[in-house]
C-alpha cells in the first residue's frame, strides 16, 4: 500500500517533470520545414557588409563605406575586429596569401598587404572605373569591372598591376567564376554567359544562358550551374555543354537573390529581401524545396557555410552567424543543449514523445493499483 503510494507520487512528480522540462522551449525560429536555424553570433559595428572572404580563423569584410575589416571568428559567438582599412566603397574581396584585393567601385582596385591582420597596408592600386571584384587564376586577374566587362590584369607585381586584356560584349559583370579553363560570368541582364580563357587575355564566348531577370551570383559544382537572378530566384542550368547551357529548373518565392553557395545537395542563398535561404536542389532540380529559412531584418548579400555555421554579410546588421540544425538532429535528443553564449535550448518536439512516456507511466500505474484494489479491496481508501 505504502510502496503503491509512493509510486503513485513518485509517477505524478516524473510526469511533471517530464513535461515541464518541455516548457524550457527554446529560441530557436522555428519554421515549418526541417532545418532550425538560430543566430549564434554577430559582428557590426556599422557599414554596409557586401561580401567577405574567411581563411581560417579570419573573416576578410568588405564593409563599404567602413572599408576593409578584418576580423577574428575564432569564437563565431563573438567576433572580434583584429584591423581595418579605410576606404568607401569596398565591396569585393579576395585573399591570395599575403595579398588582398579589395575592389572599391568607384575607387578602383586596392591591393593591401595583410601579413599583420591588425595592420592592412597599401602595396598599390589599380584604377578601374565600377570595380565589383577579381577573381584570381595563377598570376593572371579577372576584375569584374560591371559596364566595362572584364579586365585582365597580370598580378605578378601587386605593387604594380598590368593591364593585359579585356573582355566586353555589353555585359554588366558582378563577378566570375572559374573553372580549368572556362570562366562562368553573370552579367545582370544579359544573363550568365560562359567564356573559354584558355587563352588567358582573349577570352571567346562559348555559350549563354538568359531568360530575363538580372543574373547577378554564381556557383558551378559537377557541371551544374546554380545562378543568382535577384528578379527570377535560384536558377538551375546544365552547363555540361558549355555551348549549350539548358535550364533544369528555379526556385523564387519572392524576395531578391543575389548569392548563393551549394555544398552536396543544398543550396544556401542569400536574398534581400528573405534572408538566408536553404533549398534542396538535387532531390528534384526540376523542383527546388526550401528546407529552412532565417531573417531578422538586414540585407542579406553573400554567403559562406563551414560546418553547421553559414555565415552571412547581412548589409547594415553586419557579420551575422547562422547555426543550422537538422529538426531530427534534436528532436531525438532528450537532454537540452547548452549553446555557446550560454542559453540553455531544449526543442518543442521533445513534448510529445515526453507526454507519451508521462501518460503511460500512468496508466501503469493506476492499472496495478486497480487490479490490486479487486483483490484486496480499496487500495486509495
Ligand atoms: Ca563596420
Ligand atoms: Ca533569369
Ligand atoms: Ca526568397
Ligand atoms: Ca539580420
Amino acid at each position: 500500500m505504502r510502496k503503491i503510494s509512493q509510486l503513485v507520487v513518485g509517477s505524478i512528480v516524473i510526469a511533471l517533470l517530464l513535461n515541464l522540462s518541455t516548457t524550457c522551449s527554446n529560441n530557436f525560429p522555428m519554421n515549418e520545414q526541417n532545418l532550425v536555424l538560430r543566430e549564434l553570433g554577430q559582428f557590426d559595428d556599422g557599414g554596409e557588409i557586401v561580401t567577405f572572404q574567411i581563411i581560417e580563423n579570419i573573416a576578410y569584410v568588405a564593409d563599404w563605406d567602413d572599408g576593409l575589416e578584418i576580423l577574428d571568428i575564432s569564437d563565431p559567438s563573438d567576433p572580434t575586429e583584429l584591423g581595418q582599412y579605410d576606404i568607401r566603397y569596398a565591396r569585393g574581396v579576395q585573399v591570395v596569401d599575403d595579398v588582398l584585393y579589395l575592389a572599391c567601385n568607384t575607387n578602383g582596385l586596392m591591393i593591401l598587404n595583410i601579413s599583420d591582420p591588425s595592420h592592412p597596408t597599401k602595396l598599390g592600386e589599380y584604377y578601374a572605373s565600377d570595380a565589383h571584384q577579381l577573381i584570381p587564376k595563377g598570376n593572371i586577374g579577372y576584375l569584374a569591372n560591371w559596364h566595362h566587362g572584364i579586365e585582365i590584369l597580370n598580378l605578378s607585381n601587386p605593387s604594380n598591376l598590368i593591364k593585359i586584356g579585356q573582355f566586353n560584349d555589353g555585359g554588366s559583370v558582378f563577378t566570375l567564376q572559374i573553372i580549368d579553363e572556362i570562366a562562368y560570368v553573370p552579367e545582370y541582364t544579359n544573363g550568365l554567359e560562359i567564356l573559354n580563357i584558355s587563352e588567358p587575355t582573349t577570352p571567346t564566348k562559348l555559350g549563354q544562358f538568359n531568360d530575363g531577370g538580372e543574373t547577378v551570383a554564381i556557383c558551378v559544382i559537377d557541371k551544374t550551374a546554380y545562378v543568382a537572378d535577384k528578379e527570377d530566384g535560384l536558377e538551375i542550368l546544365d552547363v555540361s555543354d558549355p555551348t549549350n547551357p539548358i535550364k533544369l529548373g528555379n526556385y523564387h518565392d519572392g524576395g531578391d537573390v543575389v548569392g548563393v553557395q551549394v555544398i552536396g545537395s543544398i543550396a544556401y542563398v542569400t536574398d534581400w529581401r528573405d534572408g538566408l535561404e536553404i533549398i534542396d536542389v538535387t532531390t528534384d532540380p526540376t523542383n527546388p524545396t526550401e528546407l529552412g529559412q532565417y531573417y531578422d531584418g538586414g540585407r542579406a548579400n553573400d554567403v559562406y557555410i563551414i560546418d553547421n555555421l553559414a555565415y552571412v554579410a547581412d548589409g547594415s546588421d553586419g557579420l551575422e552567424i547562422i547555426q543550422i540544425w537538422e529538426e531530427k538532429e534534436i528532436s531525438q535528443s532528450i537532454t537540452s543543449v547548452t549553446s555557446s553564449t550560454g542559453v540553455d535550448t531544449v526543442t518543442e518536439h521533445n513534448t510529445t514523445l515526453r507526454s507519451e512516456i508521462a501518460i503511460l507511466f500512468l496508466i501503469i500505474i493506476l492499472l496495478m493499483i486497480r487490479k490490486r484494489g479487486k483483490g484486496g479491496g480499496g487500495v486509495l481508501s
